[in-house]
């Protein structure tokens, strides 16, 4: 793989401060770093856990949306919700291979994924009980992936950053399908408006949770700010998500179900932002430990899918095989 040979994959070849200072320089320097470049270990590890964890999150994210394909209510809403799911499928595609670029390969991510020591995003444990559901997940997980991707199209390194262009251009057209889809209902009748509100309400609070721990839980902001991976923390995007999304719900009649949502001109260096209640961190964790109640059934269904497509990845090498060997004959 592309890590042979390179300071700190091999875990023999000595980090040494020169070396890591050269290599903070060219950080500092806003140069792109790529996949055959020197890097200390655990900058190559740190991207491995972010991009896989990422990957696994579009993969499994096509989950809770897939499960309204075939009850679409119209067939414009049907061929929307295909598109975008399987966006999300492509999204995966090219976050795995940025990924293998490290080191890694993609049936290694998928096992630490379906034996629990690969995470995937908080958000997609929660049900999709109704239509609404789909246009909730389009306007506020979409809205927050994007909040937190476009800084990652700067990121770093070269391919994550790369791929998240084309990501967040297409989660940008999700967003407004997702708001254009509620906005629908709220102008609907009084049980299409209740319904979108009843959404609003289970989704609001998990999906700020997606944002990660605040700053002063996140293990690793720290590092991934120094190493310009991430460009901002958790609790700033945070932040820029509730100023951007509050407005949008007033907007189309709907309550963001936080009592403590209150404008504070104050905040933000004098520019204003919202204050806002307490987000209920218990319950975040026992998400991200596997016991929100969708893990199980989401875990269940990659699984299947990993068993079931055992054939397909054989034959693709079986195939891969017989070309080599006839091209070398
Ligand atoms: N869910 O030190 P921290 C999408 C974990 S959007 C689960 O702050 P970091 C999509 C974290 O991994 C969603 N786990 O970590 C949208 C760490 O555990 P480990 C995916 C979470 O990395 C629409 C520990 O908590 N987006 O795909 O600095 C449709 C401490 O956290 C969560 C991305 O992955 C969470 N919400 O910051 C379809 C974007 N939050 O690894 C699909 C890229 C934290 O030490 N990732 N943890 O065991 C990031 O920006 C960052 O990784 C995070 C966390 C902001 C998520």
């Amino acid at each position: 793989m592309y890590s042979q040979g390179l300071i700190g994959a091999d875990n023999k070849t000595e980090e040494t401060q020169a070396f890591l200072d050269a290599f903070q320089k060219r950080i500092d320097a806003e140069e792109k770093i790529e996949p055959n470049d020197p890097m200390p270990l655990a900058y190559r590890n740190t991207l491995i856990r972010m991009i896989g964890q990422h990957a696994h999150s579009e993969i499994v994210g096509m989950l809770p949306e897939g499960n309204w394909i075939t009850r679409a209510p119209t067939l414009r809403r049907k061929v929307a919700l295909l598109a975008k799911v399987q966006d999300e499928g492509g999204h995966g595609l090219y976050l795995y291979s940025a990924a293998e670029t490290l080191g890694v390969s993609r049936e290694q991510m998928t096992e630490e994924l379906l034996d629990g020591t690969a995470k995937y995003s908080s958000i997609f444990n929660y049900p999709t009980p109704t239509w609404a559901d789909i246009g909730t997940i389009g306007w506020l997980v979409d809205g927050a992936a994007i909040m937190n991707q476009v800084p990652l199209c700067r990121c770093s390194y070269g391919p994550y950053a790369r791929a998240m262009i084309r990501v967040c251009k297409e989660e940008s057209f999700h967003q407004r399908q997702g708001y254009e889809l509620v906005k629908t209902l709220c102008e609907g009748t009084a049980e299409q408006k209740a319904m979108a509100q009843d959404s609003l309400d289970r989704w609001w609070w998990p999906s700020l949770m997606m944002f990660g721990p605040s700053d002063t839980d996140s293990q690793h902001s720290d590092k991934s700010m120094q190493w310009k991976i991430k460009r901002f923390t958790n609790d700033e995007l945070r932040q820029k998500f509730i100023d951007a999304t509050v407005p949008q719900a007033e907007l189309i009649g709907l309550t963001v179900p936080d009592k403590d949502l209150t404008w504070n001109p104050t905040k933000n260096r004098g520019k204003g932002g919202y204050d806002f209640g307490e987000i209920n961190w218990d319950e975040f964790w026992r998400v991200v430990q596997g016991h929100g109640l969708m893990n199980k059934d989401r875990i269940a269904a990659r699984k299947k899918a990993w068993d079931e497509g055992a054939w397909v990845r054989e034959a693709a090498q079986a195939y891969a095989a017989k070309q080599q060997s006839s091209s070398v004959a």
